[in-house]
């Protein structure tokens, strides 16, 4: 019975993936289309939204998403940083089983190779218009620091199935400072070209740490190490010359993002299509756009989750107007777990009160611990989804497999290896999952949603520039979720018959 819809979806989908059935049966799949959009918030933790039950934040578009689709207590990214977590997500490949997925520089290299199946890709097949918008930090073009940023930037977004992108190479805090769109940076000036360096700086570009002066906007946190390239009196990580014209202004870029967002819905309303948005929101260094400053009394960090708030309605009411809100499947998630100071002087930490970004939960971005990597998780669509709460285990990297269930494809040989199809969970209509989770945050963890094993690791237990447990250790940790959900009490040396099953699964995992 619970799945009879999703099956009958799947069964037409199948018939206009497929493309050569007849014309009737292609119009009426045509129409049955879900759009579907991937929202990932940068940064933002669990408890940094109303609808998870914070009480002193209200973010009222995404509870308004929220009464309207699956809100999920046990969704997970696969790793606690942003590279490796969005590279699983795309991919359906655990980032860990390489080693050069970690953080991205700004002049990094594609890190998902083009040859790589992605999801973007299997929409794309399945006749999909699929658009990349804000936040990236998956690399562009082919090697570090050998792009070539004045002309066309390749390989990059459409050699992993996306047609259209808009995008921030990395992160707000790391050059270049401008947006790229279909991999040429936007209002760029050819007489004033853009470079980038990672390794030595400019000679006569001033640098944040000899010229605290030209800091109008933000300061970087003592030791963090923002202090290189001045941008829209921000300093950042990595050296740029050049792009006067092309240079993001902090205070927009929520706008940018959230505008091409519209566009693309507005573009495309009468096709199919998959939009991945990532906004910047709250990474920093934050700047929020005037109208949302000392809004949340929390200064720029509260400020820049109200503008998140906004982005999220802007989405939604886009596709009212456009008469698609019921047949749109929108997926709204974060990267990775929330951090209060990460860089920069913006007053987070004093201006925290009894906010609490991490929720319930232990450690915060960065860390093992479950605040990492235990990120919200709302999947609307009006149309086939039943409104409620999900206590489901359930993992990024398994949207690519269940959104190709969806589409009533099966994943080519080699596909998204490490995803697996678990849309009636994303649907709410299976309450259980996957049977466990396994993620990276220096040291690998194995969650069956009932206990949880983090392996033994030589990685720093306590990170003291964001003052974040990271929970490596070099004993064997293990914790019971369900009975403490801080991960308080390492139950290790009680349990070794459970420390024993869990292990198994991760060796098993690692050797795949
Ligand atoms: C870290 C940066 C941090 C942030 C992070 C990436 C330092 C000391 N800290 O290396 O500010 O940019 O990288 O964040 O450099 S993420 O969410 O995009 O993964
Ligand atoms: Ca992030």
């Amino acid at each position: 019975m619970r799945s009879t819809i999703v099956l009958g979806i799947g069964a037409t989908l199948l018939a206009s993936c497929s493309g050569n059935k007849q014309k009737t049966e292609e119009k009426v799949a045509q129409q049955q289309k879900p759009n579907v959009i991937f929202l990932i918030a940068d940064d933002i933790g669990y408890g940094d939204l109303s609808c998870n039950g914070s009480k002193t934040i209200h973010t009222p578009n995404v509870e308004r998403l929220a009464a309207r689709g699956v809100r999920f207590t046990d969704a997970h990214a696969v790793a606690a940083t942003s590279t490796p977590s969005r590279y699983s997500l795309f991919t359906g490949h655990y980032a860990w089983r390489r080693n050069d997925t970690g953080i991205a520089a700004g002049d990094a290299g594609m890190v998902i190779r083009p040859e790589q199946p992605t999801v973007a890709d299997m929409f794309r097949e399945c006749g999909y218009v699929t658009g990349a918008i804000g936040k990236w930090h998956l690399g562009l073009g082919d090697k570090t620091g050998t792009q070539d940023w004045n002309g066309f930037i390749t390989p990059g977004p459409t050699d992993i199935g996306f047609d259209y992108s808009y995008l921030m190479a990395a992160t707000a805090d790391r050059v270049p400072c401008v947006f790229v769109e279909n991999q040429r940076i936007v209002n760029l000036d050819p007489n004033d070209p853009v470079a980038v360096n990672y390794k030595e700086p400019f000679p006569g570009e001033p640098l944040g740490k000899d010229h605290p002066e030209l800091l109008t906007k933000l300061k970087p946190s003592p030791n963090h190490g923002h202090d290189m390239a001045i941008v829209n009196g921000i300093s950042r990580i990595g050296y740029m010359k050049g792009g006067k014209q092309a240079l993001w202004e902090d205070e927009n870029i929520a706008d940018s993002i959230t505008c091409k967002a519209v566009q693309f819905i507005e573009n495309h309303k009468d096709e199919p299509f998959f939009l991945y948005v990532g906004t910047n929101d709250a990474h920093v260094p934050r700047w929020p756009h005037p109208r949302f400053v000392g809004k949340s009394g929390m200064g720029p960090r509260g400020d820049a989750l109200l503008q998140f708030d906004w982005t999220v309605g802007q989405v939604m009411d886009a596709l009212e107007k456009a008469g698609i809100a019921e047949n749109t499947l929108i997926v709204l998630s974060s990267d990775n777990g929330p951090v209060v100071d990460d860089g920069y002087a913006d007053r987070a930490v004093e201006l925290l009160g009894d906010h609490k970004p991490w929720g319930p939960f232990r450690g915060g971005k960065y860390s093992i611990f479950e605040a990492g990597t235990r990120i919200p998780m709302i999947v609307s669509w009006p149309a086939q989804v039943k409104p409620g709460v999900s206590d489901a285990l359930v993992s990024q990297v398994d949207l690519y497999a269940s959104m190709a269930s969806l589409m009533g494809k099966t994943l080519e040989e080699g596909a998204g290896p490490d995803s697996q199809d678990h849309l009636d969970a994303f649907l709410g209509k299976d309450l259980k999952g996957r049977d466990y989770v396994v993620e990276v945050a220096g040291s690998l963890s194995v969650s069956d949603g009932e206990w949880k094993y983090i392996a033994p690791s030589n990685g720093a237990a306590y990170q003291k520039l964001t003052n974040i447990e990271l929970g490596n250790s070099k004993e064997e940790q293990l914790y019971n979720l369900k009975q403490d959900i801080g991960e308080q009490n390492n139950l290790a040396a009680e349990h070794p018959e459970i420390v024993a099953k869990l292990k198994a699964i991760l060796e098993k995992e690692k050797a795949k």
